[in-house]
């Protein structure tokens, strides 16, 4: 591989998964999978599963079901290919029985349906816990046992403890202690297909070797090591992960789920009300706050929230999974006069999709073929209405073109208007001056080259068509971004790559006799987007930096965990100057927005340098403080952001580059 290509594959390994680049396929999303959420019946149609309460936390009871009824097709998750990953990592919450120390019990198993053949599983016993795994040579296949001495479960207490593995290396940490590291001869298979395999929850398919302890987590990290996540924590024995929601709840609120009706080991107390006192005498007690719909549990005199996610809440609450044919990158909001809001998915996959807002959400509405779409433009001219597309990959013939379509208001659909030859395209600026309409695209790179122009274009209403009208050198260009400031126009280009180094110029150009002139230049560090605003008569620029790169340094893992930089315009001095910065990582776009007399900023941040999961920011102008942060927002390989406001509230959609869903948000006010 190519330096430059290598360099390419981290910057560009969220927003393009480039040809030519080598691309690792995960057969599973990158998230934490849960096992045990996805092994529950919808319905508690199967009988002998119970929810249990021990020591004031909740899990599940399986002995009196059958191994059957805790179990899913590996399918269901290895959606993608069937291939187990080489690395991998398993939380697993539990509380064990006393057994006899030669007893056996499988805590999970993944089995073939046809040979009964065990791939993969976790067996415990008082004084062993083995990880066992079929491996394959030229002999044949075998099962392979590691064998870690077990920690000491067997207290009566809760435990978590998670299991890593990389190849050879295998790793157990309980309640966030030292791991016991083993470094096996046989290492875990790089190709462990787990086709026509199930998921046993507590058994390995037969009643003999049921689990008759308490399991609470069950949980699958593809890809990394699950401890740095979990740990340090307050109560490590019952670091979460991820818990299925009928193990989370109020008493009294079963999740809707009939039958699985509880038989309490103990009495559980919950309080209702303003915080309550948390002592000694309120240990392994539930606080229920009900204004915040958050659960809190007390331990050690804290009250510990229980209900992490729905805590989070608070703010923004969510409205709407909007599931996509693909990965989807830019997002594009609008409204067209008597047909409604509308929302454009740029779709990483063959096509993109326009979802109509019917009933309060977003209903599917049109599918336009794409070729690794980036973004949406929607403009008008006079009457027209338009929608440009950013196209990053050559169509199947290998020509390469974004496209503009055209509102059309018989069909009532967008029909293809004008094709316009662009490189890699990542973005696309509409902009008026004087009566006149501009649109800006983003080249970002042609073949491996960077450094390259990319077109602004006119529109002569006599020929109807956008025609070239300017080019402008840019470096991986990313962004446009039009806006005006008084009488003058000016239009920011983010560049976020030139071939060596993401640390480069981004520019700010100013319209001035018949052309765009550069005004200002600022230092970016991959330049993903520039987001304009007005707070009174103040303007600001905020640009988003994704990565920080130089072919001259090594790259260092923390590189994508980098400033963004918000700038003000100094009107007497004519020149941004810097106003505050915020950390952010891999940020790829900034989205202001304001309810009410509040303004906010809402950051899309993708990737830490580890994982794709990680929050996003919404911060609060504060005046003379700046913008603070004010809520978090888990999100996985978060791309763009959009606010939009119905005659209900306002919203905030995001997409994921990660994964075929995004998310609408709707803001709690009031
Ligand atoms: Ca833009
Ligand atoms: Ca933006
Ligand atoms: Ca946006």
């Amino acid at each position: 591989m190519s330096v430059l290509l290598m360099l390419c594959v981290p910057l560009l390994a969220l927003a393009t998964p480039g040809r030519g680049t080598r691309r690792w396929e995960p057969c599973t999303d990158l998230r934490p999978l849960d096992i045990l959420a996805e092994a529950l019946p919808p319905n508690g149609a199967a009988g002998g599963i119970r929810v249990t309460q021990a020591n004031g936390v909740r899990g599940l009871q399986l002995s009196a079901a059958a191994p059957h009824a805790m179990s899913f097709p590996a399918s269901r998750i290895f959606f993608q290919c069937d291939l187990f990953p080489e690395e991998f990592s398993i939380v697993i919450t539990l509380k064990v029985p006393n057994l006899p120390p030669k007893k056996n019990e499988y805590l999970f198993t993944v089995v073939t349906e046809e040979s009964d053949g065990l791939l993969l599983g976790l067996r415990y016993s008082p004084t062993r816990l083995h990880f066992l795994f079929l491996s394959q040579d030229a002999a044949g296949a075998w099962q392979t046992r590691v064998t870690f001495r077990s920690p000491a479960l067997m207290d009566n207490q809760w435990h978590t403890l998670v299991l890593a593995v990389s190849e050879g290396s295998f790793s157990l940490t309980a309640d966030c202690g030292v791991p016991a590291d083993i470094m096996a001869d046989v290492p875990f298979p790089a190709t462990l297909s787990v086709r026509g395999a199930r998921f046993f929850i507590g058994s390995r398919k037969r009643t003999k070797g049921l689990f008759t302890g308490l399991v609470r987590q069950l949980v699958l990290l593809p890809g990394s090591d699950a401890t740095p996540r979990l740990c340090p924590c307050r109560s490590p024995e019952l670091a979460v992960l991820s818990v299925p929601p009928v193990l989370q709840g109020p008493p009294g609120k079963p999740e809707d789920n009939e039958v699985l009706k509880y038989p309490y080991e103990t009495d559980l107390k919950v309080t209702l009300g303003s915080r309550p006192p948390c002592t000694k005498m309120e240990d392994a007690q539930f606080w229920f706050d009900a204004s915040r719909k958050g659960l809190f549990l007390c331990v050690d005199s804290q009250w510990v929230s229980v209900l992490a996610a729905k805590e989070k809440l608070d703010y923004v609450e969510e409205h709407q999974s909007l599931f996509t044919d693909s990965e989807t990158l830019g997002i594009e909001v609008f409204a067209i006069p008597e047909a409604g809001l509308f929302v454009a998915a740029a779709n990483r996959k063959a096509t993109s999709a326009i979802y109509k807002w019917t009933d309060g959400k977003f209903a599917s509405y049109q599918n336009i073929p794409t070729h690794q779409a980036q973004s949406w433009r929607h403009f008008t001219i006079g009457k027209k209405i338009f929608l440009a597309v950013a196209n990053f990959e050559p169509n199947e013939k290998g020509q390469e073109f974004s496209v503009i379509y055209k509102w059309s208001q018989r069909k009532l659909r967008f029909t293809p208007y004008q094709r316009v030859p662009t490189h890699s395209a990542r973005d696309w600026e509409a902009f008026e001056m004087a009566g006149e309409h501009f649109l800006a695209v983003a080249n970002h790179r042609e073949g491996d080259n960077h450094n390259i122009d990319s077109v602004i274009y006119k529109w002569n209403p006599r020929t109807r068509l956008f025609e070239a009208n300017q080019t402008i050198a840019t470096s991986g260009a990313y962004d446009w971004e039009f806006f005006t400031v008084g009488p003058y126009s000016f239009l920011a280009v983010a560049n976020a790559f030139n071939g060596t180094s993401t640390k480069v110029h981004s520019h700010l150009y100013v319209w001035l006799l018949g052309s765009f002139q550069l005004f200002q230049a600022f230092l970016t560090f991959g330049a993903a987007d520039w987001e304009v605003f007005h707070i009174g008569e103040r303007v600001f620029l905020a640009v988003a930096n994704s990565h920080s790169y130089d072919v001259e340094m090594e790259a260092r893992n923390d590189s994508y965990v980098i400033n963004s930089v918000i700038y003000e315009l100094n009107v007497t001095a004519q020149t941004f100057v810097r106003f505050q910065e915020i950390t952010t990582c891999s940020a790829l776009d900034w989205e202001f927005f304001s309810v009410g007399e509040d303004y906010f900023l809402v950051v899309a941040n993708s990737f830490d340098g580890n994982t794709f999961l990680v929050n996003s920011i919404i911060y609060r102008w504060q005046g003379y403080e700046g913008f603070v942060a004010v809520h978090s927002l888990p999100t996985f390989g978060c791309r763009d952001w959009e606010t939009f406001r119905t005659a209900a509230g306002s919203y905030l959609v995001y997409s994921s580059a990660k994964e075929p869903r995004s998310r609408v948000l709707k803001l709690r006010t009031g």
